[in-house]
């Protein structure tokens, strides 16, 4: 018996486990790996920190009505971050072979570990690492491989943990021959909060070792292939790996616990590097000179604290803004960017783009990034940003999250993580749209079970659409407007504002 696949008929599998059922249990082990990344990756900074958040956290920090509503559907994890990896570990359980076989209870835990990525995971991970490095400010950078340097001693940094990102940059400062560059959301972080530049996301992250340019990459979680171990045995590039749980083959393992390690991990990743540059290969500058294309110039370090949300609400009551998409989430091999971007482009004339993540980095590198048309909220936790914004947006119309018209958009999911972010979004409210590869397939029971639990419990919806421009379409004909003509009563749901 097993794996459980959904092979066509019959209906059921031997087990007696139904497609329904099967779909529930990937799902919700799809979320609740992807709300395990977030809230350990908040864990781990409040460790680092010495600093822990408030029990009521969750409480406070939600808007009341969908507290309530949340509270009302049995969609509200137990209270305290630290509970949150209790409720992690039961959701595995419960979807392990011949424990929960409900398929509509699986769908609630669905919207459970939703709901506890948002708080315990982004909005967690971003008010520890705010409390300490303070807000991003908004500012020009750079992105793309061009940002590599041929003179210079490049150090690569990969991941998503501000502390190591703090330690070197700090650390490199007192290098002038060294050149930093950040990858995926590291690289975001880097740029908001230092200006240094981001190579590239996470589908370019193989180009930057073959670039035969990078004498030390320095990962520490998620999003970092494995491939890499592989690929800096044939250049020269020293891999460091900086996470306990995150090792990889052939690395130095540097672990970082705490700043004083942070800063010893630096200092000798630095080393390393400066070491390692008499091992470039001839031949790679040059090859980098005859290729270069100049850097993409962005505006990034947006937040909820410098973006005119005051502005924007004037702007969406008078007309002058048909809505706000929320561009989030990874790149995919497999999916085509180019009409993604064509899409959100388009969308730009009429909505205003907030964006996070690999796909910030997509914008970026087509030009959107110019501070007006789409505005950079930072890494992937970073997205608790963007949720502040719509919970003030709402606030300020005077309606819910659901009757505004408020999307979240991510195009080419890859990671487990990018799934919870959109569930989250949509437990808030928000029109979902997840393109292909779908989370959940279209059509099929799950999807619809999903899909009128959070109508009726939460207001939001799901989009399941995998072409740019049929995406384009909806959003911009039915989707948003609809959003926007709803009433403000709805079951379930009373007065915005926040605490329970
Ligand atoms: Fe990873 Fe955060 Fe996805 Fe990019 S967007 S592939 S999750 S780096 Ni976060």
């Amino acid at each position: 018996m097993g794996p459980c696949r959904l092979a066509g008929p019959p209906a059921k599998g031997v087990c007696g486990a139904s497609h329904e059922l099967i779909t529930a249990k990937n799902l919700l082990r799809t979320l609740a790996a992807g709300a395990a990344a977030h809230c350990g990756q908040a864990a781990r900074l409040g460790e680092y920190l010495g600093k822990k958040l408030p029990a009521a956290y969750l409480a406070r920090k939600a808007p009341a009505y969908l507290y309530r509503a949340w509270r009302s559907a049995g969609l509200l994890p137990a209270p305290g971050p630290s509970s949150c990896f209790r409720e992690i570990s039961e959701a595995m359980h419960a979807s392990a072979m011949g424990v929960n076989s409900d398929w509509g209870d699986l769908v609630k835990w669905c919207l459970k570990m939703a709901i506890l990525d948002g708080y315990y995971g982004l909005h967690a991970a971003t008010a520890l690492e705010d409390g300490k490095f303070g807000k991003p400010e908004a500012r020009e950078g750079a992105l793309n491989l061009a940002c590599l340097s041929a003179r210079k001693v490049n150090i690569a940094v990969h991941g998503h943990e501000p502390a190591m990102v703090e330690a070197i940059a700090g650390e490199a400062r007192r290098h002038a021959g060294v050149n930093l560059v950040g990858v995926c959301c590291t690289g975001a972080t880097f740029l908001s909060a230092h200006g240094i530049p981001l190579a590239a996301h996470f589908t370019l992250q193989e180009e930057v070792i073959a670039s035969g340019l990078v004498e030390a990459l320095v990962v520490d979680s998620q999003c970092i292939l494995p491939s890499l171990s592989d690929l800096c045995e044939c250049y020269h590039t020293r891999l460091i790996t900086t996470n306990p749980l995150a090792r990889m083959p052939g690395a130095v393992h540097l672990p970082i616990t705490d700043a004083r390690s942070a800063r010893r991990a630096a200092k000798r990743a630095i080393e390393l590097a400066l070491r390692n540059r008499s091992a470039r290969k001839p031949g790679y500058e040059a090859a980098f000179g005859e290729n270069r294309q100049p850097p993409a110039r962005v505006v990034i370090g947006s937040s909820e604290e410098n973006v005119d949300v005051p502005g924007i609400a004037a702007k969406l009551r008078r007309g002058g803004l048909k809505g706000v998409i929320a561009v989030v989430g990874c790149v995919n091999p497999r999916s085509e960017a180019a009409g993604w971007v064509d899409a959100f482009t388009e969308l730009s004339r009429d909505y205003l783009i907030l964006t996070t993540g690999c796909m910030a980095f997509e914008l970026g590198s087509h030009g959107l990034l110019d501070g007006k048309r789409a505005l950079h909220l930072g890494s992937c936790v970073n997205n608790a940003r963007i949720a502040d914004i719509f919970g003030r947006l709402a606030e300020l119309c005077g309606r819910r999250i659901s009757s505004m018209p408020l999307l979240v958009s991510c195009p080419m999911p890859i990671t487990e993580k990018s799934a919870a972010i959109g569930f989250y979004f949509a437990a808030l409210g928000c029109a979902a749209h997840f393109g292909g590869p779908f989370p959940v397939a279209p059509g099929t029971a799950t999807a619809g079970a999903l899909g009128a639990l959070l109508k009726n419990e939460c207001g939001g919806e799901l989009l399941l659409e995998a072409d740019p421009r049929v995406f384009r379409e909806k959003v911009a004909k039915t989707l948003l407007p609809a959003f926007w003509g709803r009433e403000r009563a709805r079951r379930g749901c009373g007065r915005a504002g926040t605490g329970p």
